[in-house]
């Protein structure tokens, strides 16, 4: 198995990395959150590395893998990469520790680290690598998938350079490819395809329950290659929605000022977006894996309808689909510590769907929502979807055929069944999350301001706060509790006990270099002062770095 011909190939990786890709400094990286995430002019040898685990990692799973250039959310100088396994999941977890292994080994030792990992987990070496590859539009992902690619080839592996796409399409490519077209069509075309044609559908079935909805959406697409994807989508459906597209990427930077994560945290609108009260308003962010839903009211507030209230919506309506089809389905929401108390008290006592907390990251909520029939998942950020299994897939497509059920139980197995097509099951997708949240809405007839109205957020406020070492902040329970630095969590629950409702928590993030800070109270006033006082707090113990946080206004 391990042969001269794989000396040979490692050892032309080792050189081509010398020559072409060296480690430039001692700086450690580590896989993050999504993969590894930094500024851009750090990553070249990165991502050469990448391409080469890649390879390795099909030939483990003698499967396609994928690879993603993006920076996701992070400004625009930022870049990193994700990789895909091959159902269009997230690198498996015990993945993720090879991965910083081989980002950070010195050059002159890349060769035995890769001969070490091929011989640890025993894999057929001399099996044929497929890898699959795409980026988004940051001005440093064409140079980087390059980087890629170079890494893929010096192992000899085959590849596709699918180009621009969004991660959730480059998701669906490796999906369908690995399941050999039953999924979908493993091309472009066949993603806007399949979405399109299912969205359409259910507009039709829909169309008798229109109330005050309105097809028509301001998209913010953080000048990002959602907007590009967005804009191929409208091709296909036509008539069918009204998407009006800002931040198109024809001026201005990816998420600078704009985009799901700005609208989020700031609680505002993004740049470029001047619309009257009550139009519906979507953000995307820089690669379309996230979307948040806003309007301004009639006295200029802004209304924020994030991850939380898109999965309320959807689980909602999937509960009454699924009680009208007579179907025997488990159906569970899965969150993380960011979804707002109210949301968590409307799922569990009014929607009475189980509910369950992940850390952060989307790898922990998918496997969650795994254990259900149907599995929604949201953060609050805006990232999620819904899985449906195997069994409940077969139990919905026999029910419309089912002679012994009624007309209206086939009718909901339709519905169920052409949402599941609407929607990619492989991973949050701004777009497809689009598709869904528009059918529903309309189902339900309901405008933005509508929805915005099944339940009232608690007052948030997040916070980032710069430390020197994020690592010194260890957590639990789902991230809602702090282990390390000694004192912290106490402080952090004795802040959060003076106020009404009120709930704190700390976590390093696995995205940026810093520490998140999230804080809900009975007023926004207050908010606003706990996340201040818990960042103080951060910065006091955790070793703060530059000024110390502020009150924020
Ligand atoms: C990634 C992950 C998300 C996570 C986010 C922020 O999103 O896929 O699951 O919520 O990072 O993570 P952190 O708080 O650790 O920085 P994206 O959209 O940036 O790829």
């Amino acid at each position: 198995m391990y042969s001269g011909r794989m000396e040979y190939i490692l050892d032309n990786v080792s050189k081509i990395s010398v020559e072409n890709y060296p480690r430039k400094s001692n700086k450690i990286i580590n896989y993050g959150t999504a993969g590894f995430r930094t500024n851009a002019s750090e990553l070249d040898h990165v991502i050469y590395r990448m391409g080469v685990l890649g390879a390795l990692r099909s030939k483990y799973k003698k499967a396609t893998v994928g690879l993603m250039i993006t920076a996701s959310h992070n400004p625009e100088e930022d870049n990193g990469v994700k990789l895909v396994d091959p159902l269009g999941e997230m690198l498996e977890t015990s993945w993720e520790s090879l991965a910083t292994e081989l980002a950070n080994v010195r050059d002159c030792d890349l060769s035995n680290t890769l001969t070490s990992i091929v011989k640890r987990l025993e894999i057929d070496f001399m099996y044929p690598a497929n890898v699959v590859f795409a980026r988004d539009t940051r001005p440093s992902s064409q140079h980087l998938s390059e980087a890629a690619q170079d890494g893929i080839e010096a192992m000899k592996g085959n590849f596709t350079d699918y180009g621009l796409l969004t991660t959730p399409q480059l998701h669906y490519m490796v999906h369908c490819i690995n399941t050999q077209g039953s999924y979908g069509d493993a091309t472009e075309e066949g993603y806007y395809r399949k979405l399109s044609s299912a969205f359409i559908r259910l507009r039709s079935a829909f169309a008798s329950a229109s109330g005050t909805y309105e097809s028509s959406v301001m998209v913010d697409g953080a000048n990002g290659v959602g907007a590009v994807k967005l804009r191929k989508m409208k091709e296909y459906l036509g008539e069918s929605l009204q998407a009006h597209i800002s931040n198109d990427g024809s001026a201005g930077k990816v998420n600078h000022l704009c985009g799901a994560d700005y609208v989020k945290v700031q609680q505002r609108l993004p740049i470029g977006l001047a619309v009257e009260p009550g139009v519906k308003c979507v953000s995307f962010d820089g690669d379309a894996d996230r979307i948040v839903y806003f309007f301004k009211d009639d006295d200029e507030t802004f209304r924020l309808l994030d991850g939380d209230k898109i999965a309320t919506l959807v689980a909602g309506y999937l509960k009454e689909l699924i009680s009208q089809s007579g179907l025997d389905l488990r159906l569970g929401l899965v969150q993380t510590a960011y979804a707002n108390g109210s949301s968590t008290q409307y799922i569990s006592s009014q929607l009475q769907v189980p509910v369950s907390c992940m850390p952060t990251g989307v790898k922990h909520l998918h496997h969650q929502a795994q254990q259900y029939d149907v599995g929604v998942y949201f953060e609050a950020n805006g990232h999620g979807t819904v899985l449906f299994s195997e069994d409940a897939v077969a139990d919905i497509t026999n029910s419309q055929t089912n002679p012994r059920l009624s007309d209206d139980q086939k009718a909901a197995a339709g519905q169920l069944s052409a949402l599941a097509d609407v929607i990619n099951q492989t991973v949050g997708d701004a777009i497809s999350d689009l598709l869904l949240v528009e059918l529903i809405l309309q189902a339900r007839g309901w405008s933005v301001k509508d929805w915005n109205q099944s339940y009232t957020d608690l007052p948030n406020r997040q916070a980032k706060v710069r430390v020197r070492d994020r690592t010194v902040i260890e957590t639990t329970d789902a991230e809602r509790k702090a282990l390390t630095p000694p004192g912290l969590q106490a402080a952090v629950d004795d802040l959060a006990s003076k106020y009404i409702n009120g709930r704190s928590f700390v976590r390093p993030s696995g995205t940026e270099d810093i520490v998140r800070v999230y804080a809900e109270a009975d007023t926004q006033a207050n908010a606003d002062r706990l996340a201040y006082e818990v960042s103080l707090k951060v910065y006091q113990l955790a070793g703060g770095e530059g000024d110390p946080p502020q009150p924020l206004h």
